[in-house]
């Protein structure tokens, strides 16, 4: 078969052929998203040469390979990447010019596939392409769920929810993979019978099951002809062969059976770093790890007679606790389905899994009520009883007598299952997403396994795929760095090192300065179509995106805002350098003050953007439904990058590096990987400001903290926090952000008032903003300063961070794919 993307004559041919069969259309006829669906396929086509070819590769050379299990991957959309990673972006833009049609317009067809929330699920999808761009084998597992993340509408200055129904018109690049189902087993209860072997068997009996389908997404690596897979599991009904003899007939059942299936994948949670507690949730757990566990050790068996080495090939990496299940599910393949001992299938489980933390929010940590995990998941329970059972035996032989130390590291405990227990128990590593995160771990919350275990600890930092959030999302800049340093950047992002010297020169600063102002009018052009607002380029681009949560503090954000809004009006000869702040964000649908958070930025927007008085000197934009194909836009087009969250709060954060990446200044807070940035670029060219993390877990500990006091002190602050209570941003309803106010003040409505410090840290972030505009000012000096951050953001590649999951965790082995014809 031929490379029909490199002939661009043969690829025309084929998108012609592709519009015709799909829709009896002439390219004339066919619809923006008709043609996208034919230039998928044609992509498509090539992918499966290479697909095929990973695949021969994989079973030659018997590589060790990875799976990943997440319940989210937030993959954004496929067609520009694939085509960036098959190196045929330029002839296919070339090709649909040629037909009259524009690649942007048609990538815009594509739905984004966003079956994640925010932060974990675009990490595991930053790996995945890390994976296949280094050569390594693996797979992703996950749920292909009907409906990801909601969109987001604003109606009024309030969010409203539209269901994501990505897979309205069909998805052109999964592949279903019906030939590796699997039968995944909830309820019932558990028999023990006698074995042959004098040992016993444990049964589950009369439960109900549905059927695993796979559906495969090809991941493309980076110009090497390797292409992974993302498999990620749709729920079926069993077909008539489900009810054991005992069942035939029963009709009930059956009906419960169809409705287990279309519930369990129809919806993807849409809580970031909070867990509800659900029981469909910890039955979407378990069906999309027992379904992937099966698939793993079913392929391990295809090609190895001795399942004791399943590790040497396999190994298991939970993204967070959320699929920690798998350590009872291999248990109990090995245990029922192979016929191990206990101690032969543990000493497999714990060399073959391994678990990442990516919070220590106390609202995310994930503990079942054993009520609900024993009714769901019977056998699975025993399994992690006794996991437990001889847990605590070791426990006890390291401090004899000591029952509170058991207490506090019991698996199972006051009636709950704690996953993070269970996975650092079973895993054979345990590792943080950052520097200062993972020493929080050993130190704070898992100090006590740290001291049992302290060999399982480790830091991996978090990092992004530049191939998405520079080639593909900033065409402009990737351009000007190719030209001034060559292309290797685009497979190890430490080249941009040598950009270094060119920050003091002034012809390749105003270069610099000159793609930024040409992404402004990008992104102020899509401000325009999208909000009607219009924002002036010139001004400079203060921009917060992230999920709306409480302790990432866009509240402190919008506060500053009324802050300044009320210094420009007081003072209207002071110097200030226009500014646009701009916000994005999704709050999960039941996060009361996350969602009001949103309304008073709206608010703030309406009074401020309509008030000519102010000259145009200040505008606030809230961008609507934020997600992976805006945020390339927005990261382009951002002067400044809002990093401002409760300093040891934030485990690493991403979005931070995609700013960087993308000429960006930082203000924020020494947390997470902001850190590390700071020690890359040197903290003379960030803006940092506020409490550091050990200030912070003081006050907390100590309970010392009074935002009266800051109230009572400061006549400015308390000048913007009447405003939320006096009408002035709401139409003079009093009531409308009295939850906010409250929130920050009065202590008998939260548990601690001002639980993230806004007061506290808001002094220090306005003086921090004051530094941002002074050096703003400085053309030549803000040049140099967003340009060394670009030549310093190397470390934050996620290839760096695969690198080192490969060498210190996973160990796998590279491959080499090599395409002939077939
Ligand atoms: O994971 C990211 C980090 O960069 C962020 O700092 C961190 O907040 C984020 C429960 C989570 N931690 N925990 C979650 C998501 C969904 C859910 O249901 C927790 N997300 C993070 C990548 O390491």
């Amino acid at each position: 078969m031929k490379n029909i993307l490199f002939d661009k004559k043969e690829f025309i041919k084929c998108v012609k052929e592709n519009v015709k069969t799909l829709y009896r259309k002439t390219m004339a006829e066919a619809s923006e998203q008709e043609v996208f669906q034919a230039v998928s396929y044609a992509v498509k086509d090539v992918i499966i040469d290479n697909w095929l070819a990973t695949q021969q590769t994989f079973d030659k050379e018997d590589p060790k390979m990875v799976y990943y299990m997440s319940m989210e991957f937030l993959m954004g959309r496929a067609l520009g990447n694939n085509l960036i990673n098959l190196t045929a972006y330029q002839e296919v833009k070339e090709a649909l010019d040629e037909l009259g049609f524009d690649l942007n317009t048609i990538e815009d067809q594509e739905p984004d596939p966003a079956l994640g929330n925010g932060g974990l699920g675009r990490l595991a999808a930053c790996f995945m392409e890390s994976l296949a761009t280094l050569g390594y084998p693996a797979y992703g597992c996950g749920i292909r769920y009907r409906y990801g993340m909601f969109k987001q509408k604003i109606k009024d200055g309030y969010q409203v929810e539209v269901p994501d129904n990505w897979l309205k018109n069909g998805y052109p690049f999964e592949l279903r993979r019906p030939e590796h189902s699997f039968e995944v087993k909830f309820g019932g209860y558990v028999q023990a019978e006698p074995a042959e072997n004098g040992r016993t068997k444990f049964i589950q009996k009369n439960y109900q099951s549905v059927l695993a389908v796979p559906y495969d997404m090809p991941i493309v690596g980076y110009n090497n002809n390797m292409v992974n897979t993302l498999m990620i599991w749709d729920a079926e009904p069993m077909e008539c062969f489900e009810l054991d003899s005992f069942d035939k007939g029963d009709y009930r059942k059956a009906v419960e059976q169809e409705n287990l299936a279309r519930n369990l994948v129809e919806v993807l949670y849409p809580n970031d770093n909070h867990i509800q507690g659900k029981e469909l949730r910890l039955k979407q757990q378990y069906f999309f790890v027992s379904a992937s566990v099966q698939r793993a050790v079913a392929r391990y068996k295809k090609y190895h007679p001795d399942i004791h080495k399943l590790y040497e090939k396999v190994t298991i990496q939970m993204n967070d606790t959320h699929p920690t299940v798998a350590v009872a599910e291999l248990m109990r393949i090995l245990l029922d389905d192979e016929g191990l001992t206990w101690d032969e299938a543990w000493a497999i489980t714990t060399k073959t899994c391994a678990y990442t933390n990516h919070t220590i929010m106390a609202e995310a940590l994930e503990k079942w009520p054993i009520e609900i995990f024993s009714r769901l998941l019977p056998r699975i329970y025993q399994i992690v009883e006794e996991i437990n059972r001889r847990f605590l035996l070791e426990v006890e032989e390291e401090y004899p007598g000591n029952q509170y130390k058991k207490d506090k590291m019991a698996i199972i405990h006051d009636g709950q299952v704690k996953m993070a227990h269970l996975a650092i128990v079973a895993g054979y590593s345990v590792n943080g997403v950052a520097r200062l995160h993972t020493e929080i771990l050993k130190n704070q919350e898992l100090k006590d396994f740290y001291e049992l275990y302290p060999e399982k600890f480790n830091n991996k930092t978090n990092g992004i795929t530049q191939r998405r959030f520079l080639y593909h999302g900033n065409p402009l800049l990737a351009e000007w760095v190719t030209n001034k340093i060559g292309n290797d950047w685009i497979t190890n992002l430490s080249h941009m090192e040598k950009l270094a010297v060119y920050v003091d020169d002034p012809k390749a600063q105003q270069e610099f300065m000159q793609i930024k102002y040409q992404n402004k009018l990008r992104l102020a052009k899509y401000i325009q179509e999208h909000n009607g607002i219009e924002v002036d380029p010139r001004s400079i681009f203060d921009v917060q995106v992230k999920r709306l949560h409480e302790y990432k503090r866009q509240l402190m954000n919008i506060l500053h805002v009324m802050y300044l809004y009320n210094k420009i009006k007081e003072h209207p000869e002071m110097e200030f350098y226009p500014r646009t702040f701009i916000f994005g964000a999704k709050a999960a649908a039941g996060y009361k003050n996350a969602k009001l958070t949103i309304k008073l930025i709206n608010s703030v927007a309406d009074v401020i953007n309509n008030d000519a008085s102010i000259d145009n000197k200040l505008k606030v934009v809230f961008i609507e439904d934020y997600k992976v194909s805006n945020a390339e836009w927005i990261f382009a087009a951002a002067d400044v990058s809002e990093q401002i969250s409760t300093a040891s709060k934030e485990a690493s954060g991403t979005g931070n590096m995609k700013f960087m990446l993308n000429g960006a200044a930082t203000i924020g807070t020494m947390d997470g990987a902001n850190v590390e940035m700071a020690e890359e670029v040197g903290k003379e060219n960030m803006f940092i400001f506020g409490m550091s993390s050990d200030e912070v877990i003081a006050h907390e500990q100590n309970r010392d903290y009074n935002p009266m006091d800051i109230f009572n002190q400061d006549q400015e602050i308390r000048q913007v926090l009447m405003q939320l209570i006096n009408g002035f941003y709401s139409g003079n309803d009093t009531e409308l952000f009295r939850d906010l106010y409250n929130s920050l003040l009065n202590t008998q409505c939260t548990q601690y008032a001002d639980t993230y410090f806004c007061l506290k840290d808001f002094r220090s972030y306005a003086e921090a903003q004051e530094r941002v505009e002074k050096a703003y000012r400085d053309e030549k000096g803000w040049a140099k300063l967003v340009m060394l951050n670009v030549a310093h953001v190397g470390k934050f590649s996620s290839d760096r961070t695969i690198q080192e999951y490969v060498d210190d965790i996973w160990h796998l082995d590279k491959v080499k794919v090599t395409v002939t014809e077939q």
